[in-house]
């Protein structure tokens, strides 16, 4: 048996399955092209027996084929952050120890140089294969849900971002769940404006869609008008966003004249389901989204070690400031601070069920700490039940940021700012802001005078955008407590 969404796939093989650059490809072209693809990648083998495979594709049908070809050919899927550098590609390469690396022909110069690194891989360009002789189809190996499917980095408390390992398994119930939760259909049409390197992208928006038969339709990167453009396609029925792009949404729409901004409402009245998620949804910003559209975003609690875990309810009351109930098969705790479990005091989400994962790639120690020794997985948000609906009231750790949806560990810009030679200590804390939630502050104990333009061309080679500070202050000392260690609350102040 291949893996069950590409079997799914094969009995709808004449229906649209996606639209990318500018073109619509069918169910069964799909699997054709994720077949082909898998027997390149298989070459003598007969099974890529978890094999990691790395690729860096860009969103559309081709992302969807080499996904599909992956886990039919027994591989674990990695994808790659279209806009890392390559320090931060390198991380994820060799931590996983890929073998072999799928590219849209456009990043094939950022990959090559990094087959020169310590863990040589083998690199495949789509047009390559593309291009490559069709083989006789070769049997696919008969895959157990129990196997690999798929690692996901994600930033932790400590420095550098940890590997998520989910099996087949753990995604279909993460699939599974939401299909039930929020009523996914065949004639379903969404549109992906997300990252594909994250569940809120890879599994709520493309997986579940393709699941259920419906069409998925990418655009290479978030662009409010054309955003706005396609919605109104009166087809497209389901959009999921992080906060960030509802408050820049609502930020273009506010823009236009009020005959546009009625015409748009009058179309998004008409779709089904807009969800949020991945970061906090300021009531603000769901209120001003239900006067330009007339929906109630219905908001939903995730983590890339569980998935989905809370939500509020397809039909029903929609609290703003609430994420709702757990979802279908997930068990869900608060445990206070001194250990117990509670019902009515705030206390730490702990989470259970088939869509948790496995494990961290490699770090056998951080697995185990993540979990309690019953087996519940501890997720460092904190939240408290009122009326019978959670509320995150936010996490246990201030090392953790959550800016435009991303997820930014403050150790790990720490450690890279420390590198710098004109930077002597620091400190990185998540500053509250409107439109990305929180933007990475860093308080900065200079050495000596630095070029601000080439600090930043600096920190730009070995961070990802999203993780660069965007606020800086330069301190004579930083604030500690008597233990020495800096007291975060004390910076945050000076950042206002
Ligand atoms: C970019 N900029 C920023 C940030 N990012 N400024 C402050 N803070 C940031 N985090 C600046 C850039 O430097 C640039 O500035 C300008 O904003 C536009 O940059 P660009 O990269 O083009 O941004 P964008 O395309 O507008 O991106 C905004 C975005 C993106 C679409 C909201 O951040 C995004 O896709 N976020 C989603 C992340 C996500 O999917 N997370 C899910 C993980 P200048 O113009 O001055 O150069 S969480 C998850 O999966 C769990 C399971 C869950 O619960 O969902
Ligand atoms: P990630 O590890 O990137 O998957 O991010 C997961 C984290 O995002 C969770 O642990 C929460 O801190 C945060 N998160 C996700 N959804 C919400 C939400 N609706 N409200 C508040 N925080 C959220």
């Amino acid at each position: 048996m291949c893996y069950e969404i590409v079997e799914r796939a094969k009995k709808h093989k004449d229906q649209v399955a996606v639209h990318s650059e500018g073109e619509a490809w069918k169910y069964g072209l799909i699997v054709n092209r994720a077949q082909h693809f898998a027997t390149l990648l298989l070459g003598q083998k007969e099974d890529l027996l978890e094999a990691r495979v790395a690729f860096m594709v860009n969103p559309g049908v081709d992302y969807v084929s080499v996904q599909w070809a992956i886990w039919i050919a027994g591989g674990i899927a990695v994808p790659l952050c279209l806009t890392y550098p390559p320090r931060s590609l390198d991380y994820v390469i060799q931590d996983t120890e890929a073998d072999l690396i799928v590219a849209s022909d456009e990043y094939l110069p950022l990959l090559e140089p990094l087959r020169q690194g310590k863990r040589p891989f083998r690199l495949f360009s789509i047009s390559e294969m593309m291009q490559s002789r069709m083989f006789p189809e070769k049997s696919l190996p008969v895959l157990d849900l129990s196997r690999k499917a798929m690692i996901l980095y994600t930033s932790g408390t400590t420095n550098l971002p940890k590997g998520v390992v989910t099996t087949h398994a753990n995604i279909k119930a993460q699939i599974e769940m939401l299909q039930k939760a929020w009523k996914w259909e065949r004639k379903d049409r969404t549109l992906c404006v997300l990252p594909l390197h994250h569940v809120h992208g890879i599994i709520n928006v493309v997986c579940c869609s393709l699941w259920a038969g419906a069409i998925c339709m990418f655009l290479p990167r978030f662009e409010p008008e054309e955003v706005i453009d396609l919605l109104e396609i009166p087809s497209l029925s389901v959009f999921m966003a992080v906060p960030t792009i509802y408050y820049k949404l609502i930020t273009y729409i506010e823009g236009l004249s009020d005959r546009r901004a009625v015409e748009i409402k009058g179309n998004l009245l008409k779709k089904r389901l807009m969800v949020s998620g991945s970061a906090a949804l300021p009531v603000s910003v769901m209120e001003k989204w239900y006067n330009i559209s007339g929906h109630w975003l219905l908001e939903r609690y995730g983590m890339t070690e569980i998935g989905m875990a809370i939500s509020n309810p397809y039909r029903g009351k929609r609290k703003p400031g609430f994420v709702g109930f757990p979802l279908p098969t997930v068990d869900i705790r608060l445990v206070a601070e001194n250990g117990k479990e509670t019902a009515d005091e705030p206390g730490e989400i702990q989470v259970k069920g088939p869509a948790v994962f496995q494990e961290y790639w490699g770090k056998k120690e951080a697995t185990e700490e993540s979990f309690t020794e019953d087996g519940w997985f501890k997720t460092g948000d904190t939240a408290v039940l009122l009326d019978g609906y959670y509320k995150i009231l936010g996490r246990t750790s201030i090392d953790i940021l959550k800016s435009g949806g991303y997820k930014i560990s403050a150790i790990e810009i720490e450690e890279v700012l420390r590198q710098h030679e004109g930077v002597d200590d620091c400190s990185v804390v998540g500053v509250p802001n409107e439109e990305w939630g929180e933007i990475v502050g860093a308080a900065i104990i200079l050495k000596n005078s630095i070029d601000m333009v080439a600090f930043q061309k600096w920190l730009a080679e070995r961070l990802p955008k999203y993780k660069i500070p965007r606020s800086f202050r330069f301190l004579r000392e930083l604030p500690r407590n008597a233990m020495g260690k800096v007291t975060k609350k004390d910076l945050l102040p000076l950042f206002s």
